[in-house]
């Protein structure tokens, strides 16, 4: 069963009678380009073909019935005109924060029936919570045709994952779950919101990696990160880390603590790699995508420090099969998660036996794998 005949027959079963509308948006994985889209930088991550559906119908009244399918078909009710956070059921926390910032925009939104289910994996940096609350926007404008478009969408989300979830997360997860383009990856420029998409050369499969170490401290840590990064923009004196240039951190080196100046480090760089890797992607310069890719992990690793030792003996494992002719490195916000990994289509088959043989073996973590597309986001 399709996910789609699945969520329908749920719904029926839930509500009595069919959807009016099944709508998804999808999950992503980020090439390159880490903790930069907070710093007003560039990220270049892709839509792929895991994400979050909705079956849905209109109420006349101003309650949202929402039917969870992944965690036992819980089922939790409110009303537009009450929401607050609540602790139990704290999956509902994404749709009560979308559904309070869409009604600062539409105060006159009416209430919805709803079943959910996904198969993004949760924790592993595949931006599950992200696709969650682009496909409520989603679902909002099929049944009510509320005036959103893509850039809207992702902000309505980021907003209520900033405002109400209580994650200080940037724009990237969001953007590309609405405006990834399928077969492309997407290059975006986080202060502005420009887009240029690319197509991911056919050569390459999208291997991703799951380490299934779960990803822990992310709240905290990613929090720690920011603030270091702040600081170091008010050192440095600039709008953000975006405008820095390598040089001018070096000339103040003196000025910020070690900490500081190697988290300033991995943004100034990983902005220039991102940029970088767009044009070599873009020009299928191979052992140009394979060096990128190296040198964002290894920054990851030691100046950012978001990397666990899983993380990076899967990479190695990885990148001693692969050598100059793919690239990979860790995927998302760090700290357990998934690893990305561009494949000659050619060494998938060796890649796979040669994790099977000693990720285990050294880590005691067994992986999973999934090889990706990349797809259409939920409103391109
Ligand atoms: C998480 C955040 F949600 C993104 O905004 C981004 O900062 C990412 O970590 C790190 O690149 O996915």
């Amino acid at each position: 069963m399709t996910e789609n005949t699945h969520i329908a027959s749920a719904f029926e079963t839930a509500f009595g009678t069919a959807p009016t509308v099944t709508i998804q948006a999808p999950g992503r994985v980020n090439l390159i380009g880490e903790h930069t889209d907070y710093n007003g930088g560039f990220v270049f991550p892709a839509a792929i073909n895991f994400g979050t559906w909705i079956s849905a119908s209109p109420r006349d009244d101003r309650v949202i019935d929402v039917v969870a399918l992944d965690y036992d078909g819980e089922r939790n009710r409110f009303s537009l005109d009450n929401i607050e956070h609540v602790k139990e059921a704290s999956w509902s926390n994404y749709i009560r924060g979308v559904c309070k910032v869409l009604l600062e925009v539409f105060p006159d939104l009416k209430g919805a029936n709803l079943v959910v289910t996904g198969n993004v994996p949760q924790g592993a940096g595949l931006s599950s919570s992200a696709s969650f609350e682009v496909a409520i926007v989603k679902m909002f404008k099929a049944l009510y045709n509320i005036d959103v478009n893509g850039i809207q969408a992702a902000l309505l989300g980021q907003k209520a994952e900033n405002t109400f979830v209580g994650c200080s997360c940037g724009i990237m997860d969001q953007l590309i779950s609405a405006m990834g383009k399928k077969g492309e990856a997407m290059l975006l420029d986080c202060r502005s919101l420009a887009i240029q998409h690319t197509p991911i050369p056919d050569k390459y499969a999208i291997m991703i990696i799951n380490s299934n170490v779960k990803r822990g401290l992310v709240d905290s840590e990613y929090n720690v990160r920011r603030q270091q990064c702040e600081e170091a923009v008010e050192i440095l004196g600039v709008q953000s880390l975006r405008d820095a240039h390598i040089d001018h951190l070096n000339a103040a080196k003196s000025d910020m603590s070690e900490v500081v100046f190697r988290r300033a480090r991995h943004v100034i760089t990983e902005n220039a790699r991102t940029l970088e890797m767009f044009d070599a992607l873009n020009e299928e310069r191979t052992a140009d995508v394979s060096r990128l890719m190296a040198e964002s992990h290894k920054s990851m690793r030691d100046d950012f420090e978001i990397t666990v030792k899983p993380i990076d003996i899967l990479v190695e494992i990885i990148a001693d099969v692969i050598g100059e002719q793919g690239g990979v490195r860790m995927t998302g916000g760090g700290f357990g998660g998934c690893v990305v990994a561009l494949v000659p289509k050619n060494l998938l088959n060796q890649v796979e036996e040669i994790v099977n043989k000693h990720y285990y073996a050294r880590t005691g973590y067994t992986q999973s794998i999934y090889i990706c597309s990349a797809e259409q986001g939920a409103f391109a």
